[in-house]
């Protein structure tokens, strides 16, 4: 089935998951992803993407929850900012949303609190040699596209964090295939408490189909672009621009 981008922009959440395919074969087609997407990496994702399909990452019950989930990374954020809305427990902070949408958002944390919540016991495998298994719970990032709506030229989601790490600002983005998984989430809970500082309070992203370090914690602000030409180093995130990962980690 062809899905044409305008079709799976206007999708719900839940409707869009059986026509992702569709609208994958169509979005790899499209000119911004042949530039960004070249060689291995484009040629992981597709081969990712053939075999997985819209399947579901694997999910696990309460006793298989790791008793330690190692922290990695950035462990605290020295922004002044930050540091300040972490005192008071989160309550005047709002998570920004704008770059192509229809209508800017700024969204309390009690917003995000309020919305249908997903709860998901996954597997996070660190490229770094490490696994853990937590249970994350929060709303669906799509739910939070869809509130903002994506204009036709929006293509990939970018989270801009509040940390600097080895001396840049920590970033990461998706395209939105993965955006509207239904596994996709803005994480604000793991293991039944509200996100420690060390584990990326206020709120993270989950994108259970990929790795480690996709799973950008201390989200601030989402925007929505065209390309990741122009953006930082241009590779889609801290660890591409600084290290050479592949934008596309799928596990
Ligand atoms: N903002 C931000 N997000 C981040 C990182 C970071 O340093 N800063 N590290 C990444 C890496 S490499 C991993 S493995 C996970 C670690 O998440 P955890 O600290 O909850 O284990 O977060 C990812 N997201
Ligand atoms: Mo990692």
């Amino acid at each position: 089935m062809i899905v044409s981008r305008r079709e799976l922009i206007g999708l719900g959440a839940a409707g869009a998951g059986g026509l992702l395919l569709g609208g994958c074969d169509r979005l790899n087609d499209s000119a911004a992803f042949r530039g960004v997407l070249g060689g291995a990496t484009g040629l992981n994702m597709r081969t990712h993407r053939l075999l997985m399909g819209d399947s579901l990452a694997r999910e696990f019950t309460e006793a298989d929850l790791s008793p330690v989930f190692k922290a990695n990374g950035s462990l605290s954020v020295a922004d002044p900012a930050y540091r300040g809305h972490l005192a008071q427990g989160f309550g005047g902070w709002a998570l920004q949303v704008g770059g192509l949408v229809r209508r800017p958002l700024a969204l309390p944390l009690s917003a995000l609190k309020s919305w249908p919540q997903r709860t998901q016991i996954t597997r996070h495998d660190c490229v770094e040699g490490w696994s853990a298994i937590g249970k994350w719970q929060g709303p669906q990032l799509g739910r939070v596209l869809e509130a903002a709506g994506l204009l036709p030229n929006a293509n990939y989601v970018v989270f801009h964090c509040a940390d600097v790490l080895e001396g840049a600002p920590y970033y990461e983005s998706i395209d939105l295939v993965d955006a509207f998984h239904p596994q996709t989430i803005l994480a604000w809970r793991m293991n039944d408490a509200p996100l420690s500082e060390a584990h990326g309070a206020p709120i993270r992203l989950r994108v259970e189909r990929q790795l480690g370090y996709k799973q950008a914690k201390y989200v601030m602000r989402i925007e929505l672009r065209e390309s990741l030409a122009g953006l930082y180093g241009g590779g889609g995130g801290h660890w591409e621009d600084s290290r050479g990962y592949q934008w596309y980690a799928g596990i």
